[in-house]
């Protein structure tokens, strides 16, 4: 048999434009580790796309959509036990585990590192070796940050190219010396020679893992979105989090909007929600009927980098390139624009099949077809669907799909400079207690606001759903480094701001997710919430009426632009009333997560809850 020669397979297919020996050195040393068939540098063209592509039609882990229908798109449907994150295999190793916090998973770097030795040894034998060169960020520009993942999976790398800046000119940026932050990624599923494969390669063991201190990422085991598309949750979060707060800046997973008044003033809104709460769909909302001469522009949908500009402000800008988006329940109704980003050169991960080639998911219609192969390859039909509960589509199935392709995309979406911020918005789902609305009177109230913010858990993780868990600022899966100090960089950057004499961004919290007693939600969203929007704009203005309260300033029903709707003060009611018996509930969920954050928990967040006590006990 002939030697294995790691120096050889990394040269052999180089492009010209590699020049930097840090890289060569690590694809190498990532090589020799685990051992591949073949490496490929990749270089990001549609050639390399439509290759990769086909050579998974043939391997049956895509198959190709009819291209009447749905064109250049294709349906990918994974392993029935890799289908969302891994909370509990995610990993910050930081050389202290202070620095980690209570709220991340922490093993000490040195045993990591041995047991990542472990597993990628050989973990890549028979499969080929992708070198992945990717930019968070319009490519070169200043606030731009270049990652390299190495992986052995070709649906990440079609991935990646969707939903980052990748390819041959990333190479050229890095030039001989740029940094870089290092991604390695198996699925963990070698094939011996001669080894037939299976459609969605994977490993029931699975290990996320960020070192925070040298910037790496090694991620084991998965082939699903954020476990394996290291360009997305690892690093333009977790890691991005850590530079953001040694470096004076935020990563945020948040989504970025516009939007415009009938006058044309133009305002730019962050809001974070955690996964699978409708940020897709906030991103992109259309108002309602009665709200003529205002609109919404997209420019990010899941997270975005927020750093001081030159007059003091924060701006904003989205470091995707695509959209990673949650399938169910997206429909014409709910999120027109999103429907028509998904007409062509769409991956669809777990979703349904139609009989004529497209896709179908749950709520994408009111009448399912009369027939679909689900997202396990069964027939599927309404009667079984009935009968047995269930579904055609996995419950978070997504679509992997080109920003640019979206309809409402604003035409700032890529200026390197960012959009200038006027508010923040948190948001969890909360059946119960938490109004639809509220504004902090600070922004130590508003940062104390997002701390405390809990959410009923969603599909997007793996675990159980539909509990309330506290979900501080959406970031509980995604912050690389101790949830209270990022309590105390958000503080400091609100002072920091304050001190420039820059605008301050007004901080809100809001809940689209209010039940009735028939368990239905009473708020009916999507395009509707461009009525609190406006309610938000109002009181940046000085214009819009509120009500204080204990905690924070919220509308009455008068307050709201009702024009073309009929939702009724008693239902307004419904959405916004919360009684004290509440608040002492909340209060006490809110000292149980501060009593679990005690280490370095700022001062001033104490103070907020004891002013809610006091307002409370008056
Ligand atoms: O799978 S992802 O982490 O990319 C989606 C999400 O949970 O927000
Ligand atoms: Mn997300």
């Amino acid at each position: 048999m002939k030697q294995f020669n790691a120096v050889e397979l990394v040269k052999q297919a180089m492009p010209l434009e590699v020049k930097h020996q840090g890289l060569i050195a690590w694809v190498t040393q990532v090589a020799t580790l685990t051992r591949p068939a073949r490496v490929v540098w990749c270089d990001g063209s549609q050639e390399e796309y439509d290759r990769l592509s086909a050579q998974m039609v043939e391997a049956g882990t895509l198959k190709k959509l009819n291209p009447a229908k749905r064109p250049n798109s294709f349906l990918a449907c994974s392993a029935p036990s890799d289908v969302a994150r891994v909370e509990d295999r995610t990993f910050i190793c930081s050389a202290r585990r202070e620095d980690a916090g209570p709220t991340n998973h922490w093993i000490p770097p040195v045993e990591m590192r041995d047991t990542l030795q472990g597993l990628f040894d050989g973990a890549m034998e028979g499969r080929t070796l992708y070198v992945i060169p990717f930019s968070m960020g319009p490519l070169g520009s200043p606030i731009a940050h270049i990652g390299v993942e190495l992986s052995d999976s070709p649906y990440v790398v079609t991935n990646m190219r969707i939903m980052t800046r990748m390819g041959r000119a990333v190479y050229e940026v890095l030039g001989s010396d740029g940094a870089f932050v290092p991604c390695v990624h198996s699925v963990g599923a070698p094939l011996a020679a001669g080894q037939a494969d299976v459609r969605w390669p994977c490993n029931d063991t699975k290990y996320i893992v960020h070192f925070p201190e040298t910037r790496e990422i090694w991620s084991y085991g998965s082939g699903y979105g954020g476990n394996a598309l290291l360009g997305k949750k690892c690093f333009a979060l977790r890691i991005a989090s850590t530079m953001g707060r040694e470096q004076g800046w935020l990563a945020e997973h948040m989504l970025i909007l516009g939007v415009t008044d009938p006058a044309g003033r133009k305002y730019h809104v962050a809001a974070a929600f955690p996964s699978a709460c409708g940020k897709t769909n906030f991103a992109m909302l259309i108002p309602p009927q009665g709200m003529d001469g205002w609109r919404v522009s997209t420019i990010g949908d899941d997270i975005a980098w927020i750093k001081p500009g030159q007059d003091g402000r924060l701006y904003a800008m989205n470091p995707e390139a695509g959209y990673f988006g949650v399938a169910p329940g997206t429909s014409e109704k709910t999120n027109f624009n999103a429907m028509a980003t998904l007409k062509e050169n769409v991956i669809f991960t777990n979703v349904a099949l139609t009989d004529d080639g497209d896709v179908w998911w749950e709520g994408m219609t009111d009448t399912p077809p009369a027939h679909l192969i689900d997202w396990q390859g069964a027939d599927w039909t309404p009667e079984i669907g009935r009968e047995t509960g269930r579904r055609a589509a996995h419950p978070n199935a997504r679509f992997t799909a080109p920003a640019a392709q979206c309809p409402s995309i604003d035409a700032d979406w890529e200026n390197p400079a960012g959009v200038p911020l006027d508010a923040f918005i948190f948001g969890g789902r909360r059946s119960t207690t938490v109004p639809l609305v509220t504004e902090a009177r600070s922004w130590t109230e508003g940062v104390y606001m997002a701390a405390t913010m809990g959410s009923e858990t969603t599909a997007a993780a793996a675990g159980e759903q539909g509990v309330v868990r506290r979900d501080p600022f959406a970031m509980l899966p995604f912050c690389g480094y101790n949830m209270s100090d990022y309590f105390a960089h958000w503080l400091e950057m609100g002072n920091r701001l304050a001190a420039s004499g820059a605008t301050v961004p007004k901080i809100f919290c809001v809940n689209w997710f209010r039940k009735g007693p028939d368990g239905k939600f009473v708020w009916p969203g999507f395009g509707e919430n461009m009525r609190v929007l406006q309610w938000m704009l109002g009181r940046i203005e000085g214009q819009a009426g509120g009500v204080e309260h204990v905690g924070g300033v919220s509308p009455s029903y008068r307050d709201l632009n009702w024009s073309g709707s009929d939702f009724s003060a008693a239902q307004f009611e419904q959405v916004m009333s919360t009684d004290a018996e509440s608040w002492r509930e909340e209060l006490l969920l809110h000292a149980e997560l501060f009593a679990k954050l005690h280490h370095h928990l700022p001062a001033a967040l104490i103070d907020v809850k004891a002013q809610i006590e006091k307002r409370l006990a008056a």
